[in-house]
C-alpha cells in the first residue's frame, strides 16, 4: 500500500505523533498511568489512527524504527513529568515482531538510562499474540525489562488467542481486559466471564484493568466487580500531552 511506503520517511520527519489517555483509580478515579497511542499527521491525509498503519508496518522492518520512535517519545515525556514532579507511568504497545527480537531489551534500557526515568515509570502493553511465537525466549525478555523495574501488561486480554497457560508461565503485572466484554458487560454471558476474569487475576496477584469504559454506569459494574484501573472515553479520549496537562491542573 501507498502509505506502508511513505511510512519510514515519516518516522523520520517526525511526522508521528503520541496522545496519552488516562488509566484511572477504580475507586478515586484518580489517574494511576497513561498509555500512549500513535497518530500520523499526514500532510495531505490530515491526522491518520493507528489502525490505520500500524498492521501494515507489523508486517514489514518499519516496525522497528516506529517503534523506537515511539518509545523515544513516550520515555521523554515520561521523563519530563517525573523530573516536572508529576511522576505518572506512561504505557506503551509493544508488537509482537518487536518482542520477537532481543534488541529490543537493549533499546528500552538505553532510553531509560539516557532520560534518566526509573523503570518502574514504564509499562509496556503486549498482546497474547506477541508471545505465542517462541513464548520461552518472549518470557526471558520480559523477565530482563521487569529486572529493571518495568512493568509488563496483557493488552485486549479474551480477544484472539487466549491461552490461559500463558497467565502462568509469563512474568505479568497487568491483564487488561477487551473492551468487547466491557462494552457487552449488562449481559448475563459477558458479565459471568467478566466476574471469572476478575477472580482469576486477583488469584494471580494481577492488577486488573478495564478498558473501553464509556459510561459511569459501566465503571460502576467494573468497580464492584474488583477491577483495579478503568479506561476509556468516559475518563478521557487520548489527547496531546499538552492538553491533557491543561485538563489534570
Ligand atoms: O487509536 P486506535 O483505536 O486507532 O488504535 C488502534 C490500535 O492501534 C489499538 O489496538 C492500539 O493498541 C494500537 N496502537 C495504538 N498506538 C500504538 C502504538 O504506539 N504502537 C503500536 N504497536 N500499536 C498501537
Ligand atoms: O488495543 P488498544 O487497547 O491499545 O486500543 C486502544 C484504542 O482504544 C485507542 O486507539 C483508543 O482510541 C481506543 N479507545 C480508548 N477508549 C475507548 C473507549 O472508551 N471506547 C472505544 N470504543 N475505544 C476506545
Ligand atoms: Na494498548
Ligand atoms: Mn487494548
Amino acid at each position: 500500500l501507498r502509505l506502508q511506503s511513505e511510512l519510514r520517511a515519516a518516522v523520520d520527519q517526525g511526522q508521528l505523533e503520541l496522545h496519552y489517555q488516562r488509566l484511572v483509580d477504580a475507586r478515586t478515579g484518580e489517574t494511576r498511568s497513561l498509555e500512549a497511542l500513535v497518530r500520523w499527521r499526514h500532510p495531505r491525509h490530515g491526522l491518520l489512527l493507528p489502525g490505520v498503519f500500524v498492521p501494515g508496518a507489523e508486517r514489514s522492518e518499519v516496525i522497528n524504527p516506529l517503534t523506537d520512535r515511539i518509545l523515544a517519545d513516550a520515555i521523554g515525556q515520561a521523563a519530563r513529568w517525573h523530573h516536572a514532579g508529576r511522576p505518572v507511568p506512561v504505557a506503551v504497545n509493544l508488537p509482537a515482531p518487536v518482542l520477537a527480537q532481543d534488541r529490543i531489551v537493549e533499546v528500552i534500557r538505553g532510553l531509560l538510562a539516557w532520560h534518566g526515568l526509573p523503570g518502574r515509570s514504564l509499562i509496556v502493553e503486549i498482546t497474547e499474540s506477541a508471545v505465542m511465537t517462541r513464548p520461552e525466549e518472549s518470557a526471558e525478555r520480559l523477565r530482563r525489562l521487569r529486572e529493571q523495574g518495568v512493568r509488563v501488561a496483557v493488552d485486549d486480554f479474551g480477544a484472539g488467542y487466549t491461552s490461559l497457560a500463558l497467565l502462568t508461565q509469563l512474568p505479568l503485572d497487568e491483564l487488561k481486559l477487551d473492551r468487547a466484554f466491557v462494552q457487552r458487560i449488562h449481559h448475563d454471558r459477558d458479565r459471568a466471564i467478566v466476574d471469572a476474569v476478575a477472580a482469576m487475576a486477583r488469584g494471580l496477584g494481577l492488577t486488573l484493568v478495564a478498558e473501553g469504559v464509556e459510561d459511569q454506569a459501566t465503571a460502576d459494574i467494573l468497580a464492584g466487580a474488583g477491577f483495579d484501573l478503568l479506561q476509556g472515553y468516559h475518563f478521557g479520549r487520548p489527547m496531546p500531552p499538552d492538553r491533557l496537562e491543561t485538563v489534570a491542573a
